[in-house]
């Protein structure tokens, strides 16, 4: 089963999505998500340049030994774009043997462990009355888990909150990364944000009620006291997880965070490697993986990973925000149908151009996403209807302290 074909397809319905195609001699195409939020040409030349002369002519059925030698031939390993690029050969090798196998690609991972997948989604808001809409609008659509996010008084621009709240119906998901030559710059102070944060949670519990799962993002801005100090106010209001409460460089930060709260940890969208939570794993340190198939290096990775996180009862939380592309997500539905240990799944809906282009089978009823049944990942790429977009540059924000200081984002 030769590989005669690797292309990269930069397209951008609304948003940059980068994808590579795998067509082996006898006709089967596999797609695989390198989209890199920010930097998504650095991924597409890490694919053309240098890893698409080395796919011709080898052979698809060898995932494994694909995996390895990407990784370990590159000599300079790990890191996002090296990451991002070899999760998309990974992935559509995948695409190509289940698609062979004539099967779903949860099938070859084990079979079904659940009848469909739990997700959450976004809900955001400048003030409570915002929020509560937003809250009620998720409900709506069938959420059962919700991520509460809001602005914070005395701050102009805080991650997670857009600018102009989405209209009911209309699909105006938060989007960070915005197209321009330059980044947006956003404020924050973190002494405002844990003054605030804790009201706004007992303010969603005495509305919406004891059951509904709630989850929060950090986003990488606290210093481990701090963490601590917001993981334990939160504690009477029972969330399902504080995400990324550090930045990702020190795991050893989790462990002073750990020692004060029993508010459950996310950490990892930002990781790559299995290496990234040995310490967080093996101590028990989180509770929640938040890597992707994305950029953790496709699903035979996140596979290992996740075996390795069940003999801790750790549980997958995977990044599904809009800068996974429909390809990126399928992938994580077959592996989050598959797993033991699978905990939730983030699901920001992608907006219509997008759905257009990535032509998708897997669905979101009740709460629950489900991967379909199509042989292989169950994503088709319209190329005619992804050249109608062409690549436009985007930057994610930074962040700003009020004295000017550059702040994690
Ligand atoms: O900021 O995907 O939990 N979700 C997140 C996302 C990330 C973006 C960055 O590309 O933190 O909104
Ligand atoms: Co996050």
């Amino acid at each position: 089963m030769k590989i005669v074909a690797a292309d990269v397809l930069v397209t951008s319905p609304g948003r940059n999505f980068v994808t590579l195609k795998v067509t082996t001699e006898d006709g089967l195409t596999g797609l695989g998500d390198a989209t890199l939020n920010g930097r998504e040409l650095s991924v597409a030349s890490y694919l053309s340049d240098h890893v698409v002369p080395l796919l011709l002519g080898r052979d698809a059925r060898n995932i494994e030994d694909a995996w390895q030698f990407l990784y370990r031939s590159a000599y300079w390993r790990r890191g996002p774009v090296t990451m991002s690029a070899i999760s998309a050969v990974d992935s559509a090798l995948w695409d190509i043997k289940a698609k062979a196998a004539g099967m779903p690609l949860y099938q070859l991972l084990g079979g079904a462990s659940r009848r469909g997948i739990r997700a959450y989604g976004h809900a955001s808001g400048r003030d409570l009355e915002q929020l509560f809409d937003s809250m009620r609008h998720h409900l709506e659509l069938g959420f059962r888990a919700i991520r509460v996010q809001t602005s914070v008084p005395s701050l102009n621009a805080v991650y997670g909150v857009p600018a102009t709240p989405a209209t009911k119906g209309e699909n105006g998901h938060y989007e960070p990364a915005q197209r321009g030559p330059l980044p947006a710059e956003e404020d924050w102070d973190t002494r405002a944000y844990l003054r605030h944060i804790p009201g706004v949670f007992e303010a969603v519990r005495n509305a919406f009620g004891p059951e509904l799962p709630l989850l929060h993002d950090g986003h990488h801005r606290m210093t481990p006291i701090e963490a601590a100090r917001l993981g334990k106010a939160l504690e009477p209001y029972d969330l399902f997880w504080l995400e990324d409460c550090t930045p990702a460089e020190n795991q050893e930060a989790l462990r002073l965070v750990r020692q004060h709260t029993t508010t459950p940890l996310a950490i990892g969208e930002v990781f790559n490697t299995v290496w990234d939570y040995q310490t967080l794993i093996r101590e028990q340190l989180i509770d929640y993986v938040r890597s992707s198939v994305t950029h953790a290096g496709g699903i035979t990775p996140m596979r290992k990973l996740m075996d390795f996180a069940a003999q801790y009862q750790v549980k997958s939380g995977m990044h599904g925000a809009t800068d996974i592309s429909p390809v990126g997500m399928a992938a994580a539905l077959h592996l989050d149908l598959a797993i033991h240990n699978f905990g939730i799944q983030e699901y920001m809906p992608h907006n219509e151009l997008t759905n257009e282009v990535f032509r998708q089978t897997f669905t979101f009823q009740d709460g629950y996403l489900h991967p379909g049944d199509q042989p292989g990942l169950g994503v088709e790429l319209d190329e005619k209807a992804a050249a109608q977009f062409p690549y436009q540059a985007a930057y994610l924000p930074f962040s700003r302290l009020k004295d000017g200081t550059i702040h994690d984002w």
